[in-house]
């Protein structure tokens, strides 16, 4: 029925883009259903793992020390908690969890070293584990890697064009540079973007453009609805429509149809018909618990709701593997 697009021209993913909502919809909707099981999806927990004090201004952020936000520089969290909040999660239905540290870039020492130990304490757990540490080199990839690292998460945010406005503080390339060593490292990539920044259409296309042109697509894609966080620079932006998270959900869906596509940052003002919509565009991964990194999300109970209302089933423990560590390129194809 619908064809796999490898390679989609700028052309292409623009004419997708400005499709009527619905007709995308149903497209996404049928490339969704021949590589996924419709009814599955992935739950995800996070955890701030190194909270706030980042030296980065990215215009979003919480996290940064550039902005007002009320959040106070912690240092990195001990081992043990943190492998606590993992079977917590584990407990409560997720099979891969997530851990973030406010930093620009990983510097090699005790608190890489603890992060490591993290990684393989979680790995032991039979959870998929994914962590965003900031930059990191190669050498930094490869003991990710080693310790069983599933997947690194790392957006481009946005368009190339746009990202100055956003963050000053690095560039697209850097960003670019991280994808590539990861993926090298043979690590599969988690990068998505985030919308509601102040982007115009175009630059929200060109985003999905990049991300369907890296020398291989992510394995998963989070697409962030901006959580507007007093005394951030973008503070006053208007919410987005979840239609528009829609459309990014169902245009990333058809470009990178093996990825998990996640509905990520946002889902707090978000109704279950909202995000019914989401999941049928090719939504089929959420992050659950009460908070994201730094923001509030859905309680678990009412996302087991709203899952028995949509007839939609957690990803299972033994489900997990197939987004898992990959073998090492040598080369990027
Ligand atoms: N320090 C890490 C780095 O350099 O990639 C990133 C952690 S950051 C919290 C991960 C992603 O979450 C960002 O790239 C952005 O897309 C998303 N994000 C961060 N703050 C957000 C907010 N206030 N609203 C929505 N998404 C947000
Ligand atoms: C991603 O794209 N979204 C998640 C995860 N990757 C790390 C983070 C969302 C953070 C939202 C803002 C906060 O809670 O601080
Ligand atoms: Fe730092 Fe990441 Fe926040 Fe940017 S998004 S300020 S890099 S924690």
């Amino acid at each position: 029925m619908s064809m796999q697009i490898t390679r989609p021209s700028r052309k292409s993913v623009a004419q997708l883009f400005k499709k009527p909502l619905l007709d995308l919809v149903y497209q996404a909707a049928g490339v969704h259903r021949q590589h996924h099981a419709p009814d599955e999806v992935q739950v995800c927990t996070l955890l701030s793992i190194k909270t706030a004090g980042c030296p980065e201004d990215c215009g979003y952020c919480s996290q940064s020390v550039h902005h007002n936000a009320v959040l106070k520089a912690e240092s990195l969290l001990e081992l043990e908690p943190v492998l606590e909040a993992a079977r917590q999660a584990k407990a409560a239905g997720s099979t891969r969890f997530c851990m973030g540290a406010a930093w620009r870039n990983v510097r090699d020492g005790g608190n890489f070293d603890r992060v490591l130990e993290m990684v393989r304490g979680v790995k032991e757990m039979g959870l998929e584990v994914c962590v965003t540490l900031g930059m990191l080199s190669p050498e930094q990839a490869r003991r990710l890697q080693q310790a069983g690292l599933t997947a690194y998460n790392h957006n481009l945010d946005t368009s190339e064009s746009f990202y100055p406005k956003v963050i000053s503080t690095r560039t697209y390339q850097d960003r670019l540079d991280t994808i590539g060593y990861v993926r090298d490292a043979g690590i599969t990539v988690c990068c998505g973007g985030i919308i509601g920044l102040g982007e115009s259409t175009a630059d929200r296309i060109d985003l999905l453009h990049t991300l369907a042109n890296l020398p291989k697509p992510p394995e998963s894609v989070p697409i962030n609805a901006l959580v507007a966080v007093p005394g951030t620079p973008l503070e006053n932006q208007q919410r987005v429509t979840s239609l528009e998270l829609v459309r990014m959900i169902a245009v990333a869906r058809i470009l990178m149809p093996e990825s998990k596509v996640r509905l990520s940052a946002g889902r707090l003002e978000m109704s279950v018909e909202e995000q019914a919509l989401c999941f049928l565009a090719g939504a089929n991964s959420i992050f659950a618990g009460e908070r994201l990194l730094t923001t509030p999300n859905p309680e678990w109970e009412q996302d087991k709701a709203m899952f028995d209302a949509l007839g939609l089933r957690a990803m299972m423990p033994e489900e997990v593997g197939s987004a898992g560590t990959e073998t090492p390129a040598t080369a990027r194809a």
